[in-house]
Formats: C-alpha cells, sequence, structure tokens
C-alpha cells in the first residue's frame, strides 16, 4: 500500500483536513505497527540495560528514519499541504533523563537495535521528567514537564509486578516503548510506573507532598534530595526500579527455558552508575525464593550483572545511611550485611567494604564485588579510577577493570538533526557511514580541498541562519549569523566551569570597552539546567543572565559580543544548536568530566573544540591531532596533585593577576547590582575568591589566549578553519555509539546477533 493511501486510512479523513495533531498520532500509531513486525526472537543471552534515565528525545522523526519511512512520510505530507517539521513540534519531548548518562543510555538503545543485538532497557516512567526551565528575571524556576498523552509511545500492559517499600505491597505496571534500530531489530524499553500516581498533587512549580509514595512515587526524575524525605523517596523510587526489573528479567528467562541456576546463559545485566545498584541484593532474594542458596546467587548475580561508573565526584556516589535501606527496604538489608560479610572476607581494606563504619552502604562498592566488570567511560577516566579512586578495588580485582569510551548515535546526531551536512557527505562518500561510521575517515583528503571545504562552510553558515531564526521565534532574541558562535550547552555544574567562560566573557567586555576589538564578533551561547537545590550553579545561570542583559544594553559592545541563554536545554534544542556551532565548549576542570558526549556530538558537525585534557577530550585531540581543537588549562595530573596536597588557594590568583581581579569584581560592579540580584552576585563573587574549588582560576589565562587564537582563526583565516571543521568531521567515526557498543558486546555481554 502506499503512504498515502496508509495515511488516509490511519487518519480516517483527507490529510489535508486533518490537524497536525491528528496526523501526529496517526504516524504514532504507524509508527508502532511496523516496529512491531521487526520484533525478533532471542537466542542465547539478553542484556537488560538499567538505568534510572533514559533521555531518549522526541521519537517520530527518530523512528521514521530508523523504520526507512521517513522520505515517504515528508513528501505524502508536503504533497497534501503538511509539514512534518511542524508535526514534530507537537511532540512533547519526555524529559526522562539529566544529562550525558540518560542521553547515554537512549543513545546504547538506538545502537543496540541497530547491530541486531537483543538488548532492552529498564526504567521508570516518570510523569513529569527532570523539570521543565524557565528564566523569569534572572532567575531559574522550576515547572512540571509532562510529557504522557492519551495514546503514548510507552504503551500501558496488562503486567504488573509486586514490590514491597516499607512494609507495603505496591503493583508496578510495565508500559513498553518501541525501540527501533536503523534497518534493525526492535528491542524495548520497559518502564514502570504505579497506577496510584497522582499528577495532581503537585503545586507551586514542582513541589509536592513527599511522603505521600503511593501518589508521588514516579512524579519526577531526581527529586530533590536536600531533605531526608527526598532522599528516602529516591530509595524507593530505585528499589520499584530494580524489583519490578529484576521480576520481569527472571520472568523472560524462565519463558526461554532458564532454571534460574543459568541465568547467566540468558541474561546480562548493565548497572549504569550505582541507581540502580540494589538489583544485585534483590535478584540474589528473588533467586532465593526460587530455592537457589545464597553462595550460589550471589556467583550467578556476579557473573550476569556488570557495572559502568561514570563519575569520580564523590558526592555522586551514592552512599545510603542504613537507617534509610532499613526502613524502605527492609527485606535486602540482611542480603547486604552478607554481602558486606563475604567482601570482608576477600579483603582487610576497611575502606572497601560495603558498610563503613558510619553505618553508610556504599552502592558502588557492593556494584565492584559482586558484578565482573567495572567500566569507566573513556580512557582518561578509566586510568584515573585505577590509579586512584578505585585504586584498592583494582589491586583487589584487576581483571574486572576495563574502558568502554562512550559514544553518540549518528542517526540522531547527524542524519536528523544536520539533514544539509548528511547529504553534503553523502554527496562525496554515499551512505555507508549511516552504520559504519569510520567510513566518515574518506572525507580527509576533502579537507585540503578547497571546493569541498566550501561547501561544508555554506552548510554551517545556512544552520547558522537556521538557529538564528529558531532563537528569534522561541526566545526573541536577534543574533549576528556572521559572528562565531561558541556553544557551551550542559548540565549547569561548578566541575564543568560554566564560570570561567563567564569569566572570560566579563573579560571580552572590558577588552572592547578600552577599544581591543576582536578580530571577529563572538555570540556565546549556553543552554543548561541548575539541580533545583544547587545555589551556586543557580547564581552562575543569574550572573550570565544579568551580564547579557548589561551587555545588550551597551551597543558599543553588543556589536561584537551577545550572550544568550537558552531557555529549558534538552535534546530538542541541542539538535538545534549543535549543527549551528563553530567552537565546542568542553572546559572542565581536567580529571572531573569523565567522558562527555557533546563533545563528540559537536564535532560530528563539523564544530572545533575548545578543551581541558579531560574526559575524551583527549581521545578527540588524538584523533584530529593539534591543529584542529584547542587545548589549554592544567592536566588532570596536576589537578590530581592539588588536592592531593591541598596547595590550591582562589585569593592568591585573584590578588595576584589583575585580569582575574577586573573580572570577578564585575560581578558586584554597580551595573551588573543594578540590572540583578546582590545576593546572588556577590556569594558567585566570594566563592570564587575564597573557595573556587575546581580550580578556575588558575587555567583563566590560558583560556583567554587560546580562546582569543581560535577567534583569529576563524576570523581571519576562514580557509583554514574550515579545514579543521571537515578535519573534525572525517576524523568523528570513532565516537559511534556503534563502536561502543560492539566493545561491550565483545568483552562483557556476548549477544548473538539476531
Ligand atoms: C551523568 O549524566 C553523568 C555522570 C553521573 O554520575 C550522573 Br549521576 C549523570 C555523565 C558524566 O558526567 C559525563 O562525563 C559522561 O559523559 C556521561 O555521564 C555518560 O557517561
Amino acid at each position: 500500500m502506499d503512504m498515502k493511501q496508509t495515511l488516509a486510512e490511519l487518519t480516517g479523513k483527507e490529510l489535508s483536513a486533518c490537524s497536525n495533531q491528528e496526523v501526529y498520532l496517526a504516524l504514532m500509531t504507524l509508527v508502532q505497527r511496523e516496529s512491531a513486525q521487526r520484533v525478533t526472537p532471542v537466542t542465547g543471552r539478553k542484556l537488560y540495560y538499567i538505568s534510572a534515565e533514559f533521555l531518549i528525545g522526541k521519537l517520530l522523526s527518530n523512528n521514521l528514519i530508523n523504520l526507512g519511512l521517513y522520505d515517504a512520510v515528508r513528501d505524502t505530507l508536503a504533497a497534501a499541504g503538511k509539514s512534518l517539521s511542524e508535526i514534530e513540534e507537537v511532540e512533547p519531548e519526555p524529559s526522562l533523563g539529566n544529562g550525558g548518562l540518560g542521553r547515554l543510555a537512549a543513545c546504547f538503545l538506538d545502537s543496540l537495535a541497530t547491530l541486531r543485538l537483543p538488548g532492552d532497557g529498564i526504567g521508570l516512567r516518570y510523569h513529569f521528567g527532570l523539570f521543565r526551565q524557565s528564566l523569569k528575571e534572572g532567575v531559574q524556576t522550576e515547572m512540571p514537564d509532562p510529557w504522557l498523552t492519551e495514546q503514548s509511545w510507552a504503551q500501558r500492559t496488562e503486567t504488573t509486578y509486586p514490590v514491597m517499600l516499607a512494609g507495603k505491597t505496591f503493583q508496578a505496571r510495565l508500559y513498553r516503548l518501541a525501540v527501533t534500530g536503523f534497518e534493525g531489530r526492535t528491542n524495548t524499553l520497559n518502564l514502570f510506573d504505579l497506577d496510584t500516581v497522582e499528577e495532581g498533587i503537585v503545586h507551586d512549580g514542582i513541589a509536592f507532598d513527599k511522603t505521600d509514595i503511593d501518589k508521588n512515587l514516579t512524579l519526577f526524575l531526581y527529586p530533590d534530595d536536600s531533605d531526608e524525605a527526598g532522599r528516602r523517596l529516591r530509595v524507593y523510587q530505585q528499589y520499584l526500579m530494580v524489583s519490578a526489573g529484576a521480576q520481569l528479567i527472571l520472568q523472560e528467562c524462565a519463558a526461554r527455558g532458564c532454571n534460574y541456576h543459568d541465568l547467566a546463559d540468558y541474561a546480562a545485566i548493565q548497572i549504569n552508575d550505582t541507581h540502580p545498584s540494589m538489583v544485585i541484593p534483590e535478584l540474589i532474594r528473588l533467586l532465593g525464593e526460587k530455592g537457589v542458596a545464597f553462595d550460589e546467587a550471589v556467583e550467578i548475580v556476579t557473573k550476569t550483572c556488570a557495572y559502568t561508573n561514570h563519575t569520580i565526584l564523590a558526592e555522586a556516589l551514592e552512599k545510603w545511611p542504613r537507617s534509610y535501606l532499613e526502613a524502605v527496604v527492609p527485606q535486602i538489608m540482611p542480603i547486604i550485611e552478607k554481602l558486606d560479610a563475604l567482601a570482608r572476607t576477600r579483603t582487610q581494606d576497611e575502606s572497601l567494604a560495603i558498610i563503613d563504619a558510619e553505618d553508610r552502604v556504599h552502592m558502588a562498592h557492593m556494584d565492584i564485588h559482586f558484578t565482573h566488570s567495572t567500566n569507566g567511560v573513556a580512557e582518561l577516566h578509566t586510568e584515573i579510577l585505577k590509579t586512584t579512586e578505585l585504586h584498592g578495588f583494582y589491586t583487589l580485582y584487576p581483571e574486572k577493570f576495563n574502558n568502554k569510551t562512550n559514544g553518540i548515535t549518528f542517526r540522531r546526531w547527524l542524519l536528523e538533526c544536520n539533514p544539509a551536512l548528511t547529504e553534503r557527505i553523502k554527496s562525496h562518500i554515499g551512505t555507508g557511514f549511516y552504520k559504519n561510521a569510520d567510513e566518515l575517515e574518506a572525507l580527509l583528503p576533502l579537507a585540503d580541498d578547497p571546493a569541498a571545504r566550501k561547501e561544508f562552510a555554506d552548510v554551517k553558515a545556512q544552520n547558522k541562519v537556521t538557529l538564528a531564526e529558531w532563537l528569534k521565534r522561541v526566545q526573541g532574541v536577534e543574533v549576528n549569523p556572521a559572528a562565531m558562535f561558541d556553544i557551551q550547552s550542559k548540565r549547569l555544574h561548578e566541575y564543568k566551569r560554566q564560570q570561567l567562560n563567564l569569566l572570560y566573557l566579563i573579560h571580552q567586555y572590558h577588552e572592547i570597552k578600552a577599544g581591543h576589538l576582536p578580530p571577529v564578533p563572538l555570540v556565546s551561547i549556553f543552554g543548561a539546567k541548575a539541580a533545583p537545590a544547587y545555589i551556586i550553579a543557580k547564581d552562575i545561570i543569574h550572573a550570565l543572565l544579568t551580564l547579557s542583559k548589561v551587555i545588550a544594553a551597551d551597543p558599543e559592545v553588543s556589536r561584537w559580543l551577545q550572550v544568550v541563554f537558552i531557555e529549558n536545554y534538552n535534546v530538542t534544542a541541542a539538535e538545534k544548536l549543535i549543527p549551528a556551532c563553530d567552537l565546542s565548549e568542553q572546559i572542565s576542570l581536567a580529571s572531573k568530566e569523565a567522558s562527555g558526549t557533546g563533545n563528540m556530538k559537536f564535532m560530528l558537525n563539523g564544530a572545533v573544540t575548545l578543551g581541558t585534557m579531560d574526559g575524551a577530550n583527549v581521545e578527540i585531540f588524538r584523533q584530529v591531532g593539534s591543529e584542529n581543537i584547542y587545548v589549554f588549562g592544567q592536566t588532570a595530573e596536576q589537578v590530581i596533585r592539588h588536592y592531593a596536597q591541598q596547595d590550591y588557594c582562589a585569593a592568591e590568583w585573584y590578588h595576584a593577576d589583575a585580569n582575574i581581579k577586573r573580572a570577578i569584581d564585575f560581578l558586584t560592579d554597580p551595573l551588573m547590582l543594578k540590572a540583578g540580584r546582590e545576593e546572588n552576585l556577590t556569594r558567585l563573587r566570594d566563592e570564587l575568591i575564597q573557595k573556587d574549588w575546581f580550580q578556575t582560576l588558575p587555567d583563566f589565562n590560558s583560556y583567554v589566549v587560546r580562546k582569543g587564537q581560535a577567534l583569529a582563526d576563524y576570523g581571519c583565516n576562514p580557509e583554514a578553519w574550515a579545514k579543521k571543521c571537515v578535519v573534525n568531521i572525517a576524523k568523528a567515526g570513532l565516537f559511534s555509539s556503534d563502536r561502543t557498543i560492539a566493545e561491550y558486546n565483545r568483552d562483557i555481554w556476548h549477544l548473538a546477533k539476531a
């Protein structure tokens, strides 16, 4: 049947008479029907990727591309006077994630299905996701971010699993969301929820009664954990996810012939960070119910499960007080105690214990002792785990440690978000790179071909115009598309150092005021959500918004410098920003960013990186060479030494360097105080002088110099710049999540292709 007929049948009327909403729902049905055709039976092991976050983004276009329907749908709609891109706008984005870790999980699901590997996700069906950010009067406020509609990508099933929370039984209902691979198989994202959750209890932004578990449990991802009720709520959520997930795994495996003793032949479980770590004791408990003795259950679970670490920041490594677990999940506490005792037979080292002297349960420690694999997410990160953060564990279990450098799916982060660039690439090297990313390397000779360079530069220029139009439409700001577009988009965190970029912008403001004009105007774009209770992060947002206002009010400066803060940065916004970026800001304090994945997305779309030698930036550097990336700042080794010796003193830098002092002092300049809030600006200023925990000041001068060099190269030598862009695209193949998944499969999962 042709597409016109199919859509007419699905909508029940003439396409031209349908609203965009009606067409959207018809296309959702079409995708669900087509993807069901590609469900392939599992032979051998199946992977379960358990994660608190799946930042899947909008699904319609992605699914149409993967199913090979995109062009037919777009053209059929166009013939009926409809636009697919307008229909995309009615789709709400599920905000089931926070940042890199959640988007990584989504890329992995895409790659698994594309590589025809059996691998399903397990997570939660949050009603309001993280939160929707609004920026009013220079301040972030949080609102619910609803995405569930009557007909939804996540389809309700009749399957429920009983889950005991604080001694009471709840029914976890399974929702299933089809994951299509590019010309691949269909896998499933399993999302759990309670029928009793009530969206109506949310008031005044994102506030709700944190104790009313049956009504609140799946309302939000990462509910505020600044009080005890909030922290307990996270334990409730995590256990709901892993208990229902473990029951689903055992049921599916049993249906395929597993007798529980051979579970590891049927299932591989990947624990994404520590949020799902309770799956270990929970599986041991459930296996016990099936008649498997404790010692054997420990062995089975160790063989089945693997753990991925995504951070070395101590505050992000979860440690739950024993009292919380005793209150919320008393049924697994005896098992955790036995695991602690067992771990203590393997090592005398108290720092490797699961339960510490203060009665806190170290989730990562449980993961490392009782899974067969611990991996970091970039080479440098894995090395730091082995040599410092997890050194004791590495000594005990060297064979468990391995690296899996992150990746991104090129279907979403090139084909979908940047069709113009995709067309250009295709015209030179064909479409093999869709599924075989290494083929991009065939573009390399074009870096020396002026005509080809111009083609790529033209695509970028057009994408910048498109972004400028979008900014005008959704935010009402006008930017100069001839300027260099410099973008830092990622979660707001001190270690990612948006404050360093802020200090640079203030510095530039002063330079322009002093008549030192840059070679080319700069549009500096930020996108970032701050955790609702993270005060300094919100102060940084406030300072950026205030500076933006001060500059916009000053025509002398704003001709050369603009600061734009995107409201509610999410996957949809990323898909608009990334194709239009010239300079990609990856400026975390070396050693702190485990990998980064935004860095890869920008590179793939022909942006040049300005970054520290941190996370996967190190591997980007190796790929492109020093000519095609701007590197600055301290090395990870130097940073780690300063922490060990506790010899960093921000105040010394502040007093010794006039430029640093001028930039910091400007935060509380009368101009800023007039446009912003004294409390926030003063607090940030004091923080930078008195603490600066993430060592912004030592990197300030090298950052200013390297960014100045980038501006000069971009402004004065566009030919050389265009060459850098082509090299970056050509060398991005390594960062395909298909490569990452193939490595996980080779080293950890051992799944059979269907
Ligand atoms: C998160 O997005 C990441 C780490 C975490 O511990 C949590 Br919680 C959330 C990020 C890292 O910060 C990135 O460096 C990394 O690229 C990403 O996870 C995926 O591995």
